[in-house]
């Protein structure tokens, strides 16, 4: 007898993690992919600077808000936060790090300024990317991470950021270190992956 096998294909929905260096990028993906906040002995761990590049896939099914349907995978392109390297993916490796990006995550440090300034050559970056090919403009979520510190910076400033730009379509406010807002994130976040299900990709 012969056995029928159906395969399913897998809709995969590229984000990018953009950021400067140790604004918790590599952390929030892993924290996004195992579903908990970090514990104290990774607190104290010492920091790995991500050197270029690393891909991480996420099932969206287990995520509250993904719906009965087959949301799919998001494949997180988390990059080195210095793009002052000699070496970086979004010059070097432009179409594993860029080409058919849904989404991008801007991540920066309730605790560093400096990290919120920079998201504005992030933004260039991604932008002049896709003007050069599609003249579409790419879809950005302003987070800001390490809310389990105190903020330096005035949430006024972040509003009219935010309002200043119509591609930044969210905001959030999350700690890997608690695990505050990271709900709210991946709800949002599989939410639109399963609304986007009917239409094109995000
Ligand atoms: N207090 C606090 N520390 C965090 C948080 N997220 C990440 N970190 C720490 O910040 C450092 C840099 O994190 P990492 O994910 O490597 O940053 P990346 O360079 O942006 O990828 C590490 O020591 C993390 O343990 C957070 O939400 N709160
Ligand atoms: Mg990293």
């Amino acid at each position: 007898m012969m056995t029928m096998v159906t395969r399913e294909r897998t809709r995969v929905t590229k984000v990018l993690v953009a950021g400067s260096g140790a604004v918790g990028k590599t952390t929030l993906v892993k924290v996004l992919k195992f579903g908990q906040g970090m514990d104290e002995s990774q607190t104290d761990q010492k920091y790995n600077r991500t050197p270029f590049l690393e891909l991480e896939t996420i099932p969206v099914a287990k995520w509250e808000g993904s719906g009965s349907g087959s949301p799919g995978s998001i494949l997180m392109v988390d990059v080195a936060g210095q793009l002052a390297l000699p070496l970086h993916a979004l010059r070097d490796l432009t179409s594993i790090a860029l080409d058919h990006l849904s989404l991008v995550l801007l991540v920066f440090s309730a605790d560093n300024m400096q990290s919120l300034i920079d998201l504005k050559d992030w933004m260039e970056l991604v932008k002049s990317h896709f003007k050069d090919r599609t003249n579409e403009t790419p879809q950005f979520v302003l987070l800001m991470n390490k809310c389990d510190l105190p903020p330096v910076m005035d949430r006024a400033l972040i509003e009219h950021i935010r309002s200043a730009d119509p591609s930044i379509i969210a905001y959030f406010e999350t700690s890997c270190k608690t695990g505050m807002g990271i709900s709210e994130l991946t709800v949002w976040l599989a939410k639109r992956m399963s609304v986007n299900d009917q239409g094109r990709n995000i």
